[in-house]
């Protein structure tokens, strides 16, 4: 495998008649395309086009419908991250139509989420509105999800963000301390999530305050586990070259990280000198117990946050070597074994977790954990499951999708000859993650296979230089995979999960107690003021707090009165105990705008600079005389 210069990044020419180059590689898309640049840098042209048009390629629609007639309900809810957008985005499946948006770590308008007091009280002090969400994860118990919480990393500002399931709203931020760019990231499976795993990408200097800058010998990243009830920090494990992704087992007891840059070098070339990296696995038995003894030190800043090392040599932590850059990190459903995907290496490395034990006891070595390398294509990120004891592998550099028998692939390494993969499905095109129905649980139940790709090229109509990246619906649920819808998607869903509807229960109306505005409900209750009943003006100096009722298709005041320069703030509380009667508020010319929930209490804070007449009016529709439910802030001159 050869990087060639001056081409799209993904170009890799293979040459067919290298004997080294297995025939699985071989018969790899791109050469059966006919030319190495055929893939990647002719699809836009006549020619791509042609080779690839739908036609050509889609599969047959002779499989089980997936239309979800108008009125019916999906069977599963999808969890969606959305990249550098910042939320997450729940569809359904297996229509893949977009149902609800959660802000996270983005400004959202229509919610209000960062311009209201509630969402900022939630942001808490790292306010930044331009978050980067990559792997979204449900809390589980016995390792099935048990829908109380989804969270979500922020590779950006290095935050992690925990939403609440009943609501589906956004409900504690923690920026992880003194690491950069949280990557990898997975809740523990068992007994239940106690703690959620995240990877801390980059290595930096510690302190890092300006000294040690040119020491990178010295510079580390770190392993972090988040309290899932909490949201605080439980612990950090300082490590090894730079972790990406990370998985957690079956039994509770190990959790396990793809690291590259076992070179800890800051260069590209520097970091892929070797020709391996490694899987390091965490005991979190050992490292619980190493807290109990104070066997820890803390760094500046997170006095109450252990610290432990867990660097080569440390009995905390293994390092298994693997074909270098490994991505992915994947637990199989039956609890026996986890894969490293190769992404530089046409090859997966699968994991044999009972050996662990044995492992940590010191009675074998690294290398003898691996149950097989299984060479599947080009270009391997990441591996999904179903229940019958297939794996699915998205192949970035190839575009497809490799379906390969597990035990087969052990029994394939360990000599015998037999052929482990079942089929490659071309997807279109350039798949990063890919999530089956259920896979990452127990439940795992082989329906449906999405494949998050990067890039859409032909499949959809042209919308200018910036194009949508396609997310595709496969059915695996007979013999072999099938395409069946291309789903658009905005920027940039890095990963997605699927849950079935049988596990999720929303709420329809917010309860008054809850604590998402209890900081509101507390000011409200010194000033005196009953927040179901009163619609009052309460002045506090300079600061005045405009407490309203809603109730369909009236604000509790038609107008109220306040002096330039006043800090004002608006506190609604939405009276309609009607499912899905949602109301809005927007101060013309504030910037302030916000959704209030039935039942819902939601407030937001800004200076009246400029007398005169402003305009405030219901954002959502709501009712016949919607466009009338409005009034009048009056500002007296100063
Ligand atoms: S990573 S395309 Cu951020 Cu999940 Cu693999
Ligand atoms: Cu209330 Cu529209």
């Amino acid at each position: 495998m050869r990087e060639q210069k001056g081409q799209h990044p993904q170009s890799v020419e293979i040459d067919a008649d290298d004997a080294s180059v297995s025939e699985h590689v071989r018969m790899s898309r791109r050469l059966f395309l006919g030319s190495s640049a055929a893939l990647v840098g002719a699809a836009g042209t006549g020619l791509g086009a042609g080779l690839l048009s739908p036609s050509a390629h889609a599969a047959s629609h002779d499989g089980p419908s997936i239309e979800v007639k108008p009125g019916e309900l999906d069977e599963y809810y999808g969890f969606w991250s959305g990249g550098h957008s910042g939320e997450v985005r729940i569809l359904g499946l297996p229509s893949m139509r977009e149902l609800m948006r959660i802000p996270v770590f983005n400004l959202d308008s229509a919610t209000g989420w960062g311009i209201t007091n509630e969402s900022k009280e939630v942001l808490g002090h790292s306010e930044f509105l331009a978050g980067d969400s990559h792997h979204p994860h449900m809390s589980m118990t016995d390792g099935k999800y048990d829908s109380k919480y989804v969270f979500i990393n922020d590779k950006a500002n290095s935050r992690v963000a925990r939403i609440r399931c009943d609501v589906m709203k956004t409900d504690k931020i923690i920026t992880i301390p003194n690491v950069q760019a949280i990557h990898g990231l997975r809740v523990q499976k068992v007994p239940y999530t106690k703690y959620v795993f995240c990877n801390a990408e980059f290595r930096i200097p510690h302190p890092n305050d300006g000294t040690g800058l040119d020491d990178i010998e010295a510079y580390y990243t770190m392993f972090n586990a988040v309290d899932a009830e909490t949201m605080e920090m439980a612990f950090q494990v300082i490590v090894d070259g730079n972790l990406d992704n990370t998985d957690a087992d079956y039994t509770g007891k190990y959790a396990f990280s793809t690291c590259y840059n076992s070179e800890n070098a800051v260069t590209l070339a520097g970091s892929i000198r070797n020709e391996r990296d490694h899987v390091v696995v965490f005991n979190i038995e050992r490292i619980e117990a190493a807290i109990k003894a104070g066997d820890y030190k803390t760094l500046p800043g997170a006095d109450k946050v252990p610290v432990l090392d867990g660097r080569k040599g440390s009995k905390l932590t293994a390092y298994v070597p693997v074909p270098k850059s490994p991505h992915g990190m994947n637990t199989a459903p039956g609890g026996r074994y986890a894969v490293a995907n190769g992404k530089l290496s046409p090859t997966i490395t699968m994991l044999d977790l009972h050996k662990f034990d044995d492992l940590f006891a010191g009675k074998i070595e690294p290398r003898d954990v691996i149950a097989a390398e299984v060479e599947l294509g080009l270009g391997p990120l990441h591996t999904a499951f179903d229940n019958r004891g297939y794996a699915y592998t998205t192949l970035f550099i190839d575009s497809q999708i490799c379906k390969w028998d597990v035990e087969k692939a052990v029994r394939a390494y360990n000599g015998e000859e037999v052929d482990y993969i079942v089929q490659k499905l071309d997807v279109q095109y350039q798949p990063g993650h890919n999530h089956t129905t259920m896979g990452e649980t127990r439940d795992a139940d082989g329906k449906y296979l999405i494949s998050l790709c990067k890039f859409s090229k032909d499949r959809f109509l042209p919308v200018g230089p910036l194009h949508p990246e396609n997310d595709q619906l496969i059915d695996i649920s007979g013999d072999e995979m099938k395409l069946v819808h291309d789903g658009p998607t905005y920027a940039e869903p890095h990963d997605c999960m699927i849950v079935h509807r049988s596990k999720v229960k929303t709420d329809k109306l917010w309860k008054r107690d809850d604590p998402f505005f209890a900081t509101t409900v507390a000011q409200a209750k010194a000033d005196g003021v009953v927040l179901e009943k009163d619609n009052k003006v309460i002045r506090d100096g300079n600061k005045v707090r405009v407490y309203m009722t809603s109730v369909a298709p009236n604000y509790g005041m038609d107008s109220f009165r306040v002096k330039q320069g006043d800090e004002v703030t608006i506190v609604i509380t939405n009276l309609d105990n009607v499912e899905d009667v949602t109301h809005g508020f927007a101060m013309v010319n504030h910037g302030v705008q916000f959704e209030i929930g039935p039942q819902a209490t939601a407030s937001a804070t800004f200076i009246a600079k400029e007398a005169g007449v402003h305009w405030y009016y219901c954002t959502w529709f709501c009712h016949a005389l919607h466009m009338e439910m409005r009034g009048r802030m009056l500002v007296e001159k100063a």
